[in-house]
């Protein structure tokens, strides 16, 4: 039984460009991971908010949000990523307030990104044209854009701000309404950025948030509601198959940002203490909750010994603990229940018969909140869960090879594609390991340097679609050819 010890703030749903509370009055408690102290209520969705907020998106698309110029919807959209930087030190600490991530992190990495989403987007508007096709003397083909319709934007917790506005800033840019459904298990920041959009000039109905769960609440009636035109989902690819058999009754589009098993591949030839550095942050960062983390480490063989030991050394001296301290280097897992999962991996490598060369437990002094130490496990092979599953916290494990086709078997011996780094100063091998491994993103030399004109997200199970730059308009809107015999 917890209790309200630090009231932050209470979430209610934002419907027509209000904040109501459910029609049957059902909240849930918002649990502060670090502290495991319940920080607010949040309102309980389910079928009927879901409805009312689609019929406010639907009429929406034909109220002022249609009849705005180019010139005006660009202004709205840029005032939300001023507004978000406004409100950064407020969003930041909520953010971290809700995910137990540390503090420093939502300031320098996920608020900031939340407002250049809505920037970048906005300035994308001018640089899109239309695509004309001419045949001979025969006839003119030209292609417009129109928004898709409504749009259900559902997302997971562990950058609530930054994925939701990354979907957000393009939808609206393309002329959609939008009914967000934010992760359970953090839903203040979403609640803020409604705020944010209505104080920016965006019209009543465009933007619509309904808290709840899942299966069986506000995410599957969004899924199934016949007046959603498209889904653009982010989460697990568990969730993601259930999802689709949803969708298959209104046959919606679908946009899917899924999990990752993502490989490190590093070979001895590369820069080894900036490999080190990175593969820290590729690691730890965000607790290991971020779906880009790298959690295959492929060593070459001769390097291996000598990446280890660094490796290990700076592991160890990673602080963990409490959020706000600026010393914090890996803050609180999302809930009790991740941290029971992710710890369930730990015992399972040591069943598998892998060796922890640090970590794997509870910090010392930190016996209230759901923290775990970053930790690097040894000797396991291929097969072992532990190296297949997704685990989607503070642990990796360090594989030796000794041959790029060795390396790149078991890179791609997965069903899952999203990302991969590779490590080399050897030109040649970079663009040639780079091309062969089966994944929508792959870095080399570096790690989530990000241009978000490029094609972002996830091959094999690990999604459909791309996002970012023309690649998220080509999702967001619909495309009417127009040819004309001359
Ligand atoms: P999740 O799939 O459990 O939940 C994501 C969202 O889907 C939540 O809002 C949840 O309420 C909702 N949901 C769950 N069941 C649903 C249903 N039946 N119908 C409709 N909505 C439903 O994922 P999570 O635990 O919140 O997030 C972690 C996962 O997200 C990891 O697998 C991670 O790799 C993935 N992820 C992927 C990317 C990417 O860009 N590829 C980015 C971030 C996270
Ligand atoms: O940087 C991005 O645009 C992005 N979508 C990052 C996703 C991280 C996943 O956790």
């Amino acid at each position: 039984m917890r209790t309200i010890t630090t009231k932050v703030m209470d979430c209610l749903h934002f419907i027509d460009g209000a904040f109501v509370p459910s029609a049957n009055g059902r909240t849930f408690d918002n649990v502060n991971p670090a502290t495991e102290d319940v920080i607010g209520t949040v309102a309980e969705g389910g079928a009927a908010e879901i409805d009312l907020a689609v019929k406010a998106a639907k009429r929406a698309l034909n109220g002022p949000w249609k009849t705005m110029t180019a010139n005006e919807r660009i202004a709205v959209l840029r005032k939300v990523g001023d507004l978000i930087l406004e409100r950064k030190e407020e969003l930041a600490r909520l953010e971290s307030l809700d995910t137990g991530k540390p503090s420093w992190l939502s300031g320098t990495i996920d608020i900031p990104r939340a407002a250049y989403n809505f920037h970048f987007f906005s300035d994308y508007i001018r640089t899109m044209t239309a695509e004309t096709t001419q045949m001979d003397d025969v006839a003119l083909n030209y292609a417009i854009r129109r928004p898709v319709g409504v749009v259900g934007l559902i997302n997971p917790w562990n950058l609530p701000l930054l994925l939701l506005t990354w979907k957000l800033a393009p939808a609206l840019a393309a002329g959609n309404t939008v009914v967000m459904k934010p992760a359970e298990l953090t839903p203040m920041t979403a609640t803020v950025l409604a705020e944010i959009c209505r104080d920016a000039g965006v019209p009543d109905g465009v933007v619509n948030v309904v808290h709840g769960f899942g299966p069986n609440s506000a995410g599957s009636a969004l899924v199934e509601h016949p007046d959603v035109n498209a889904i653009s989902f982010t989460g697990e690819t568990t969730t993601g198959k259930i999802i689709m058999a949803s969708a298959a009754g209104t046959l919606k589009r679908l946009s899917y940002e899924l999990g990752g098993k993502n490989p490190n591949v590093i070979f001895a030839d590369s820069n080894l203490d900036e490999v080190i550095e990175t593969t820290l942050k590729s690691s730890f960062i965000n607790q290991g909750e971020v779906c880009l983390c790298g959690s295959r480490i492929y060593v070459e063989s001769s390097a291996y010994d000598e990446f280890l030991a660094k490796f290990v050394a700076r592991t160890k001296e990673l602080k963990v603990g409490d959020p706000f301290d600026a010393k914090t280097k890996v803050g609180a897992l999302i809930s009790e229940e991740h941290y029971e999962r992710v710890s369930g991996y730990i015992k399972l490598a040591q069943e598998e018969g892998g060796t922890i060369l640090t970590g794997g437990k509870r910090p010392e002094g930190l016996e209230r909140g759901y923290y775990l130490e970053p930790t690097i496990i040894v000797g396991l092979n291929r097969n072992c869960r532990v190296v297949k599953e997704e685990i989607f916290g503070p642990v990796v494990t360090v594989i030796p090879f000794d041959s790029e086709e060795e390396v790149l078997e078991q890179v791609n011996d997965t069903h899952y594609g999203l990302s991969a780094s590779v490590w080399t100063n050897d030109l040649r091998r970079a663009h040639r390991v780079a091309g062969r491994i089966e994944a929508g993103i792959v870095w080399v030399n570096t790690w989530f340097l990000r241009d978000l004109r490029t094609p972002f997200g996830g091959m094999k199970q690990s999604g459909i679609g791309r996002e970012g730059g023309v690649h998220s308009f080509e999702f967001y809107s619909e495309l009417t050819n127009i040819c004309i015999k001359l």
